[in-house]
């Protein structure tokens, strides 16, 4: 089927019925982007897409720390989330941690 305008991917695609343009809405799974109001996955945490500027590749981050999935060993580190990755830090009184 035809998609029209829409990525084949992330939108559904919809004759408006007053005009009949296309309207794209995202399918289920995908949100609208706070960056550049695409569909993206609701699985990326848009809280870190604001980090990017017109021009560069969206970066796609998740905070690894929130989401508690680092393998920091939270007895001697803490998790700290980047963008595209996260860092363990060592916690006051360790010199080696992971
Ligand atoms: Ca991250």
């Amino acid at each position: 089927m035809n998609n029209g305008p829409c990525n084949n991917v992330t939108e559904d695609c919809a004759a408006d019925p007053t005009n009949g343009t296309a309207i794209c809405t995202c399918k289920s799974g995908y949100e609208t982007s706070v960056m550049n109001g695409s569909c993206i996955s609701k699985f990326i945490d848009q809280s870190n897409l604001y980090s990017c500027l017109h021009g560069y590749i969206l970066l796609i981050d998740i905070d690894e720390c929130a989401r508690n999935i680092s393998n920091c060993d939270l007895q001697s580190s803490y998790c700290v989330d980047i963008i595209g990755s996260f860092l363990c830090n060592c916690k006051t009184g360790y010199l080696v941690c992971i």
